[in-house]
């Protein structure tokens, strides 16, 4: 099936943290119209791929985008429209080599990575196939309906609060399907809710709709947790409902001198590491993610040996969803599972590699919103598709969270034969 480009076009529209970022339309020679919203991120990973941003301070303290929409209208559109492509992967590669740069540096990551989802979901469309189908298709994956990660507490670079650890995530585990799952995770939403307003906390939300309380330590945190998901008539841990952090480490390590601020205590990577050691000792954790900063590999190897048979340790800022990064880290044994987001490498097709490269080494792979979301729900069908049996989407609430949720819980009531849970 191939894909011929009439029309591409780009305008600048908001994320869900009122920034600038690109909505694509793409439009085929039969008249197909498909359209793409572009994610953003705030703890970024210092090798991703770079999104461009104006810097003109009068405009939206500099985070417009309009050179990258000028980037989609102009040279991109000029380059791809009237040609014949025979698959997406062309459409991205032609994306990679107009760029020039190792880093989407010159025509902006954020302008690519629209194009190349708009294109997947053009092919798609063409190809008269749902999304997902069509990505396991061309993955040669196993379509497979993922376990949500609801991240119910935020703090880090997410929320205005004390709290140093960026994310706590319920993940249902024991859920028999995908609907029974989201299930859990609103029910414990609403009585974590009910819990922290119960105990004089303000109910501010941060920027994944997850709850943003002035608590430092993330024990107590953990705690509060466990005690929702058993209010909500759950049972805390991997036959029912166990918890998923993402400390995002690398926003609360010191430059200077190496050392993590958590709580206002400094502490060294072996002594971080022991922390977590005591969490997963107490509670139902069963994933740290970034547990350690991305410069810290001589950490994430000890982290890896000391906890890697016990839990999911994921590489975000670490990784960047870059596929050499992900193989360097086979080779060096360092975590054990890939996060996997977009617009962190910039193309559908490099983004599949990444995912490939980390399954036959037999690393976990979670699929991942930004923090900056818009409505669309490409994530949702990449996740089935590649049957990677992970996503984290944010709370359970929120319209740019749960429209993936939503699309998700769609699929299954869609294709009632599509199997459900952890990949394997
Ligand atoms: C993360 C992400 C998404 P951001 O660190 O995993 O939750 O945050 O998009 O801000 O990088
Ligand atoms: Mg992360």
């Amino acid at each position: 099936m191939s894909l011929h480009i009439a029309q591409l076009h780009a305008v600048e529209i908001l994320d869900s943290r009122a920034r600038p970022t690109l909505a694509v339309t793409l439009t085929t020679a039969d008249g197909t119209r498909v359209r793409a919203g572009v994610p953003s991120g705030a703890s970024t990973g210092s090798r991703e791929a770079v999104e461009l941003r104006d810097g003109d301070q009068h405009r939206y303290g500099g985070q417009g985008v309009t050179g990258a929409v000028a980037h989609v209208n102009g040279e991109i559109a000029e380059a791809l429209t009237g040609r014949t492509f025979s698959t997406f992967a062309e459409v991205d590669a032609a994306l990679i080599d107009l760029d020039g740069t190792a880093t989407k540096s010159r025509l902006g990551a954020n302008a690519i990575i629209g194009v190349s989802l708009a294109a997947a979901r053009a092919q798609a469309a063409g190809a008269g196939q749902e999304l997902w189908r069509y990505l396991a298709d061309i993955g040669e994956t196993q379509p497979l309906l993922p376990v949500p990660h609801f991240n119910v507490v935020n703090g880090g670079a997410h929320a205005v609060n004390d709290l140093d650890f960026q994310e706590f995530m319920i993940a249902p585990l024991g859920a028999p399907s995908l609907s029974e799952a989201v299930r859990a995770g609103a029910e414990a939403y609403a009585r974590l809710k009910a819990r922290l307003a119960h105990e004089g906390h303000p109910a501010g939300l941060g920027d994944e709709g997850g709850f943003a309380p002035d608590i430092a330590r993330p024990e107590d945190v953990l705690a509060l947790l466990v005690e929702a998901i058993t209010d909500a008539g759950y049972t805390p841990g991997r036959d029912g409902v166990a918890i998923a952090l993402d400390p995002a480490a690398s926003e609360f390590r010191d430059a200077v001198d190496g050392r993590y601020r958590v709580a206002g205590q400094a502490l060294t990577s072996g002594q971080l590491v022991d922390r977590y050691e005591e969490m997963i000792d107490r509670f139902p954790i069963w994933s740290i993610e970034d547990g350690l900063g991305e410069d810290d590999w001589e950490g994430w190897a000890r982290l890896t040996e000391r906890l890697g048979s016990r839990i999911q340790l994921v590489g975000d800022d670490l990784f960047v969803t870059d596929p050499a990064i992900i193989a360097e880290a086979i080779e060096k044994k360092v975590a054990n599972a890939s996060l996997i987001k977009v617009n962190q490498i910039g193309t559908v097709t490099e983004t599949l590699e990444a995912i490939r490269v980390s399954r036959e080494a037999g690393y976990a792979q979670m699929v991942s919103h930004r923090s900056g979301e818009t409505e669309d729900a490409f994530i949702a069908d990449l996740v089935v598709g590649a049957g990677c049996g992970q996503i984290k989407s944010g709370a359970p609430a929120r319209g740019e969270r749960v429209a993936k949720y939503n699309r998700l819980i769609e699929i299954a009531a869609a294709e009632p034969a599509l199997p459900y849970g952890l990949s394997r």
